[in-house]
């Protein structure tokens, strides 16, 4: 896996769960922003081993000519149980999007952890791999992985960039977040 994000920010892991993993309006902002559109999602829901799961669908804007417009995706999201609230968050998601070429040959999965590192401050790291389904001719794995990197780098800058700014918005003035 590649490690895409990797930043303490001045918020509780609390904090930074809810921005990323409920229905926050940081995320429906930077969902905005992306061009992500007729986004659905479930509840966090326990599964028979403990873990915490939840999916969510939306469709993307894709500035590739190449690629298309847009896609349809899923994301599968698991809240791991050695979570631990207010302390330590692992959940890990598995993107499929839809209506890309090569759709059925790969999937995208993100790992992120969310590290409490004091009262106001908590590490998010975000690891990401690239997983195939099948296995594809060398030629066209190299132009998924290729052109899956790029995208899923622009992403993470950018929600870092986001991250970044709701974290000024929070600190500022009265401090009474
Ligand atoms: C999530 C990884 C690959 C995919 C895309 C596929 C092109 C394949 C084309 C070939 C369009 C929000 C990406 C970037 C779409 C966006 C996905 C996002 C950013 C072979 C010609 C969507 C995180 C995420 C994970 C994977 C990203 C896709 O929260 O290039």
């Amino acid at each position: 896996g590649r490690l895409y994000l990797n930043k303490v920010f001045h918020m509780s892991a609390n904090k930074m769960f809810e921005l990323l993993f409920t229905d926050s309006s940081f995320i429906r902002r930077f969902m905005n922003v992306r061009k992500i559109t007729n986004t659905s999602f479930t509840a966090w829901q326990k599964d028979a081993l403990g873990n915490a799961k939840r999916s969510l669908n939306y469709t993307i804007t894709i500035s590739n000519p190449l690629i298309g417009k847009f896609s349809t995706v899923t994301e599968n999201q698991t809240l791991y149980k050695e979570s631990r609230d207010g302390h330590y968050y692992h959940v890990d998601s598995e993107v499929y999007t839809h209506d890309v070429p090569y759709h059925d040959y790969f999937y995208t999965q993100n790992r992120y952890y969310i590290i409490s590192t004091s009262k106001r401050k908590s590490r998010l790291r975000v690891y990401t791999d690239v997983k195939y389904k099948k296995h594809p001719w060398g030629l066209v794995k190299s132009f998924i992985t290729k052109n899956s990197w790029s995208g899923i780098e622009d992403y993470f800058r950018q929600l870092e960039a986001e991250l970044l700014e709701e974290e000024a918005e929070m600190n500022q003035g009265g401090g009474d977040t």
